[in-house]
C-alpha cells in the first residue's frame, strides 16, 4: 500500500521544554486541520521543521520520538539555516518578490545556497521515509526546489505542490537571479496549485518565457510527462468557527465585552505583522474617517490585533515602529476619558476570544496590499451566526475572487476605504444579512476539507492521465 507524505517548512506543532524535556504542542491552524484528515491516516506522515533550533543529539532523539507518536518527522535546522534559508532567501527574497515589494528584496548568493542546501535536507529526510510509488504533497514557497529533487530520486512518485502566497507576474519573477532553477524545481511536481486563476496564469507565463516549456489549458508539456497547473482556492474549517461562535464560552465573552463597549461600533482588524497586510495604510484611512466625520467621535473604535511575526527581520522591525507611532498619534489626538479610537494589541489571542471578537464586531476591515488568499475574512463571515456585520475586503486578497458580496476596496485608495467604512457603518441590517448569508453559503460548501479532497483527487487524475499517455 502506498502512503501519503505531507511536507511543509513548519510542522503544525510548537516545541516547549517541560521538566527539562522537549515536548511538542499541536498548533491548530487551518492547514493542519484540513490536512489532519490525511496525515493521521494509516502509514501517512507529515515532515517539516518543528520551529526551534535544537543541536543536542539527545534532545533531537527525544523530539523524534515524541513527534513519531504524532505521525510527524522533523527536519532539524541550524541557526545558520534559519538565518539564511528561512529569514534570508525565503522571507527576504521570495516573500517580498511574490508580494510585489521589490524594494525589500535582497539578492544574496549565500542565502540562495542555503535555500538549495535546506531543500536538499528536506529531500533526504523524505527519502528516508518514502517508497517509490508514494504520494508527496509539498507546501509553499520555502520548498520550491524540492519537487524536482524528489522527482530525480523517485521518478514514479506522485508529487503535488501548493503555493499559499501569490505568484507574481513574469516581470517581477525575472528580477530573481535564480528564477530558472526555482521554476524547474516546482515543475518536478505532477500537479501545481495556487489560490487564484491569476497566480496560475502568471506561473504558466513565466514557465513559458523562462524555461521554454509550452502549455495548453493548464497542462505543461515537459520532456516525458505532463504537469497540470490550476487554482484551488483554500477554504476554512467552517464548522469549527460556526460551532465556536455558538458556544456558551464565546457567547459569554461577547456579552461581557459588549457591556464594556456600550453602544460603540467596532471595526475589527487582525493580521500577522507584515508589510503585505497594509496595516499603516488602514490606520491612515481610519484617521481620515475621524477627520471627515466628527459625528463618529466617541461612537466608533478600531480593534487592531497584530500578531508578532518575523520581528528579527529589519523591514518588520521598522513596520512595527511605524504602526506604534501611527496608533499613538491617532489616540493622542482623539481619545477621551471614555473613548479610545484604536484599541491596539500586539499579541495573539486564544481561539475562544478570537471567535468572540469576530462575533461581536460590526465591521471586519481586511485590507492587505497583497495576499495569497487571506483566511481572516473567511473566519469572520463564518463566525457571524446572527448574520449581521459587514466585511470590507481588499481586491488584492485572493479571497476577493470568491467573496464578491463583501464591500470590495482598493487598499491604496485611502478615500475609497474611508467611504467603504462609512457605507458599512450605515448599511441597513437587511442588506448586511443578505450579503453575509450569501458568503456563508459558499464558504460552508467550499471548506478546507473539500479543498484537500479536490486537490488530492486531481493529483490522482493527473497521474492516471500520465500513465495513459505513456502507454500509448
Ligand atoms: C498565508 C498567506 C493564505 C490570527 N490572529 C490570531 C489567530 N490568527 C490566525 C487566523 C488565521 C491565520 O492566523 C492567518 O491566516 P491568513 O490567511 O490570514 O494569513 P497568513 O498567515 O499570511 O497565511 C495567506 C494562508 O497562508 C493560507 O494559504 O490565506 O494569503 O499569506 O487562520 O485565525 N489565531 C489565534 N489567535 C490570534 O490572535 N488563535
Amino acid at each position: 500500500m502506498s502512503k501519503t507524505i505531507i511536507v511543509s517548512n513548519r510542522l503544525p506543532v510548537s516545541l516547549r521544554v517541560k521538566k527539562g524535556q522537549y515536548e511538542s504542542k499541536p498548533s491548530a491552524g487551518g492547514l493542519a486541520t484540513g490536512l489532519g484528515s490525511i496525515y493521521k491516516e494509516g502509514e501517512n506522515i507529515w515532515i517539516g521543521w518543528p520551529g526551534t533550533v535544537v543541536e543536542n543529539p539527545e534532545q533531537r532523539a527525544e523530539i523524534i520520538l515524541d513527534l513519531h507518536n504524532h505521525k510527524m518527522a522533523p527536519v532539524f535546522l541550524s541557526q545558520q539555516d534559519v538565518e539564511e534559508f528561512y529569514e534570508g532567501f525565503s522571507n527576504e527574497t521570495l516573500w517580498p518578490a511574490f508580494h510585489y515589494f521589490t524594494q525589500y528584496m535582497i539578492y544574496n548568493p549565500e542565502h540562495w545556497q542555503a535555500y538549495y542546501r535546506v531543500n536538499e535536507m528536506f529531500c533526504e529526510a523524505i527519502l528516508k521515509k518514502a517508497e517509490p510509488d508514494d504520494t508527496i504533497w509539498v507546501h509553499d514557497y520555502q520548498l520550491m526546489l524540492l519537487p524536482k529533487m524528489l522527482r530525480e530520486a523517485l521518478p514514479d512518485a506522485t508529487i503535488g505542490f501548493f503555493q499559499h502566497i501569490p505568484f507574481p507576474s513574469y516581470e517581477i519573477l525575472r528580477m530573481i537571479p535564480w528564477r530558472k532553477e526555482i521554476l524547474e524545481g516546482v515543475c518536478g511536481a505532477d500537479l501545481i496549485g495556487f489560490h487564484t486563476y491569476d497566480d496560475m496564469r502568471h506561473f504558466l507565463s513565466a514557465v513559458g518565457r523562462i524555461t521554454g516549456l509550452s502549455s495548453e489549458s493548464g497542462y505543461i508539456q515537459a520532456e516525458n510527462r505532463i504537469i497540470n497547473v490550476d487554482s484551488f482556492p483554500m477554504g476554512i474549517d467552517y464548522g469549527k468557527f460556526e460551532k465556536q461562535a455558538k458556544s456558551k464560552k464565546t457567547q459569554n465573552l461577547v456579552a461581557e465585552y459588549r457591556k464594556q463597549l456600550g453602544d460603540h461600533k467596532l471595526i475589527l482588524t487582525i493580521d500577522r505583522l507584515d508589510y503585505s497586510k497594509g496595516i499603516p495604510q488602514r490606520l491612515h484611512a481610519f484617521h481620515q474617517l475621524l477627520l471627515d466625520h466628527k459625528e463618529l467621535h466617541g461612537k466608533v473604535s478600531m480593534m487592531m490585533i497584530v500578531v508578532p511575526s518575523r520581528d528579527q527581520v529589519q523591514s518588520y522591525k521598522e513596520l512595527k515602529e511605524e504602526i506604534d507611532l501611527l496608533v499613538g498619534r491617532i489616540n493622542s489626538e482623539y481619545s477621551t476619558l471614555n473613548w479610545m479610537p484604536v484599541q491596539y494589541f500586539y499579541r495573539g489571542f486564544p481561539f475562544d476570544e478570537l471567535s468572540a471578537f469576530y462575533s461581536m464586531s460590526d465591521i471586519a476591515l481586511v485590507t492587505p496590499l497583497r495576499d495569497g488568499m487571506n483566511l481572516v475574512c473567511k473566519e469572520y463571515v463564518a463566525s457571524k451566526i446572527n448574520q449581521t456585520g459587514v466585511l470590507i475586503l481588499s481586491e488584492m486578497a485572493g479571497a476577493s475572487k470568491e467573496l464578491q458580496d463583501a464591500v470590495l476596496v482598493n487598499p491604496n485608495d485611502k478615500q475609497g476605504v474611508v467611504d467603504a467604512i462609512y457605507q458599512a457603518l450605515n448599511m441597513p441590517t437587511e442588506e448586511q444579512t443578505e450579503r453575509i448569508k450569501s458568503m456563508q453559503k459558499s464558504l460552508r460548501k467550499y471548506d478546507v476539507f473539500q479543498w484537500v479532497d479536490v486537490f488530492m483527487d486531481r493529483l490522482r487524475h493527473v497521474k492516471a492521465k500520465q500513465a495513459e499517455l505513456t502507454s500509448k
